[in-house]
């Protein structure tokens, strides 16, 4: 089953809604980035409308005068649905479907069906129908009639759709089922993440708003082949390449699921453990496309998930992508990063930068060794050339000369006590 198929076909011809409730919020934004989602969903934009409001109508989300107008608009663009820019509470997405009597969706559900159609592991999709389920859950209750149109995306699709009609008794069975399913997915994968930190080697999560050029990045930088695509959330299940860093040290490097604004709450639970890759990272490399005129929102974005998520301690290396598409001289600036690059995943511009950037920072917290090793212990500066850093090696007559830095957590393997050797810290 391909996304693609699915969606070519239904084509849901749909109008924008949002509301704006201040000067200088970013409401026309929002809807473009929205467009954007729908675009990936599959649908067509005919149309959009924005009420400036103090706050979002508790019970239509938009006014009595606002619904008539895109009633008005809909006959006009021949809509067959709309979009709200905020997640309706269920009692707004009833009333609306039943003043409109169009499909009502909003912008959670629009991105529950894109994550749908992009899960390919079964971690992935176990994730995004839990997801569906918990929307919908929340949606079917007191509802009878109405209920098989309520909660559908575009086109329907999805691990979970075909469970729409599902009684909220089912629905709630298979929400537990699901559970115990990611609870041992989740457990697999801190076996994994523990082997790593037990061999030492750094970890590094790629980060970024939706469609900054994470996958391009770690394609460019290691030779992965992770799809790249001008889409929203091209990439949903975590991949992880070793790259090898200028002096030889190896380390894992993680591309990961975007983030967006309003990035709907069941999803972050659901897909918690794969948004979490970036808390058992060492480090952080943050990728923004500079090229974007919402470049700070987006960067704002990044960093406020990423303090929901519990990451607030890691070193961050902000990469300033697609420089090709930048104007000459301008300087952005991330005061909540070590270091800044600007670069070009795409045409591995700034890259060596980067590598090395890495290197000196990973190496902050590793301790500098000096000593001679017998030759029967060369087997020691094995593990340092594949952990550490080996700055000198000189074979001499009784033993071999070795200046490194390695990670604290093999310096103890690699300076055995017996060993009458000369070693300097710092
Ligand atoms: N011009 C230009 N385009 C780039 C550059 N890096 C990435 N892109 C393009 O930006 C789009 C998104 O790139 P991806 O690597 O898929 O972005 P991502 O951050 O992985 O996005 P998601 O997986 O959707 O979150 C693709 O069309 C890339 O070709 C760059 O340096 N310059
Ligand atoms: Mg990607």
């Amino acid at each position: 089953m391909t996304g693609f198929d699915i969606i070519e076909e239904v084509e849901e011809r749909v109008i924008l809604v949002g509301v704006s409730t201040g000067e200088g919020d970013d409401t026309a934004q929002s809807l473009d980035e929205l467009e954007e989602l729908a675009k990936t969903a599959g649908a067509v934009t005919v149309g959009r409308v924005i009420q400036n409001r103090e706050q979002i109508h508790p019970g239509t989300y938009i006014g009595t005068g606002k619904i008539a107008e895109v009633q008005q608009l809909a006959y006009e663009v021949e809509a067959t649905g709309i979009i709200c820019d905020d997640e309706l509470t269920p009692a707004q997405l009833k009333n609306l479907e039943e003043e409109l009597d169009l499909k009502v969706m909003d912008r959670t559900l629009i991105i529950l069906d894109i994550f749908a159609s992009r899960a390919s592991t079964s971690e992935g999709k176990i994730q995004v129908e839990l997801a569906q389920l918990k929307y919908r859950q929340a949606r079917l209750v007191g509802l009878g009639s109405s209920l098989s149109r309520l909660g559908g995306g575009i086109g329907t699709r999805g691990p979970g759709e075909k469970k729409l009609e599902m009684d909220r008794r089912l629905i709630k069975s298979r929400i537990a089922q699901l559970n115990r399913e990611l609870d041992e997915v989740k457990r697999h994968r801190e076996v994994a993440r523990s082997r790593r930190s037990r061999k030492s080697t750094a970890v590094i999560a790629i980060v970024g708003y939706t469609n900054a050029g994470k996958s391009t990045l770690l394609n460019t930088l290691t030779g992965a082949q992770v799809l790249e695509e001008d889409k929203l959330f091209a990439t949903l299940d975590p991949t992880t390449r070793i790259l090898e860093l200028p002096s030889g040290q190896e380390i894992l490097l993680t591309d990961t699921v975007g983030f967006i604004r309003k990035l709907p709450h069941h999803l972050i639970d659901a897909f918690r453990s794969t948004l979490e890759e970036a808390k058992y990272a060492d480090m952080i490399l943050h990728v923004v496309d500079a090229s974007s005129p919402q470049m700070d929102q987006q960067m704002y974005v990044v960093y406020d998930t990423l303090k929901n998520l519990g990451v607030t301690d890691k070193k961050i290396v902000t990469l300033f992508n697609k420089q090709d598409k930048v104007e000459d001289g301008y300087l952005p600036r991330d005061l909540k990063a070590e270091k800044t690059v600007r670069i070009s995943a795409k045409w591995g511009e700034g890259l060596e930068e980067v590598k090395k950037i890495l290197e000196e920072l990973l190496n902050e917290k590793n301790v500098l060794i000096e000593r001679f090793y017998d030759y029967k212990d060369a087997g020691l500066i094995q593990l340092i050339r594949k952990y550490g850093q080996l700055l000198e090696e000189e074979y001499l007559g009784d033993g071999i000369h070795v200046k490194a830095y390695v990670p604290m957590e093999i310096y103890g393997t690699v300076t055995p006590e017996n060993q009458k050797m000369k070693n300097r810290e710092e």
